[in-house]
């Protein structure tokens, strides 16, 4: 561990102990769901519709990367990923009751059943939930040898790199009980470090991996679209609007049908809570009367 001077620590004199404890009440947003164990903490089953894919989620970043890819499906024409999508409100601690755990024991969104096959196959992770979905139904996922491999590299840097922004940069500007000034430039420089590598990819090839749209945007378009677009009320201190070539990007993939409809799924509050079927956006993307 580095030296440092106590007094200089936050808070000034902090020391840490030997033996880390669990202190419960950190004051931090979420601090209510988060335990440094696994596992259910209630006996509570999960609901099942009438589709063979069913999804467990909440519209955040990690979730609605998935129902993009699903309303991406069926805008292309394959209407076996029809499905049924649930919410999972992870600030009541939905994710900790054990249908939900015997789905995904790491106990986050998202998370599904496909119940089409035998035995039934459980899937968790976002970005292997995006790859076997495009294996699934052949869609979004090049087979030529190197864009699959390409896809394959940018899908995987998402998967890595954005816990930086949300885990790192979000909690810490947005989330932590205070503003610690270490903790927000160490984050703050890792985002803008990522943001211009996506941007001067972007500014080579249209979509991220070439010239196929595929899974790889659609992982990385909620995070790094969502921190253009002012998620954590942070564009302006990241100067997001310089990333003009993320910003097309952006601009043709929020034409789309399916990121408009992935975009509303399980968002009790400005979207669909539930999604059973095609008509369900209907009231919501209906243009408006008059
Ligand atoms: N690496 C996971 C991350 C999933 C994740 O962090 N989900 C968050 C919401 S975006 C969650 O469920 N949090 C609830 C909790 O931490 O208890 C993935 O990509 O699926």
């Amino acid at each position: 561990m580095a030296d440092s001077d106590p007094a200089n620590n936050q808070p000034a004199g902090y020391v840490p102990p030997s033996v880390w404890q669990w202190d419960k009440g950190n004051g931090g947003q979420f601090a209510n769901i988060n335990r440094p164990i696994s596992g259910a903490t209630s006996d509570k089953d999960l609901p099942v519709g009438k589709h063979p894919l069913q999804l467990y989620s909440m519209g955040t970043p990690n979730g609605i990367k998935v129902t993009i890819l699903l309303e991406e499906l069926l805008a292309a024409g394959y209407s076996g990923a029809e499905y049924d999508a649930w919410l999972i409100k992870i600030g009541d601690g939905d994710q900790f009751g054990s249908g939900f755990v015997s789905v995904n024991p790491n106990s986050k969104i998202p998370a599904m059943l496909d119940r089409s096959t035998d035995p039934q196959t459980r899937l968790f992770e976002s970005g292997s939930i995006l790859f076997y979905l495009a294996e699934k139904f052949g869609a979004f996922l090049p087979t030529e040898h190197y864009k699959r491999a390409e896809t394959m590299n940018w899908l995987m840097w998402q998967m890595g790199s954005a816990p930086f922004v949300g885990g790192g940069f979000g909690h810490f500007y947005a989330y932590a009980p205070f503003k610690i000034e270490y903790a927000i430039n160490r984050y703050a420089m890792e985002t803008k470090r990522q943001l211009h590598v996506l941007d001067t990819q972007l500014g080579k090839t249209e979509f991220v991996a070439g010239d196929d749209y595929t899974i790889a945007d659609m992982a990385i378009y909620p995070w790094y679209g969502g921190i253009v677009n002012n998620a954590y009320s942070a564009a302006e201190f990241l100067s997001a609007g310089d990333y003009a070539n993320i910003r097309r990007w952006m601009d043709q993939l929020e034409a789309r049908t399916g990121v408009k409809r992935g975009r509303l799924v399980n968002r009790a509050a400005d979207g669909l809570a539930e999604r059973h079927d095609a008509s369900d956006f209907d009231r919501l993307l209906a243009p408006a009367a008059g």
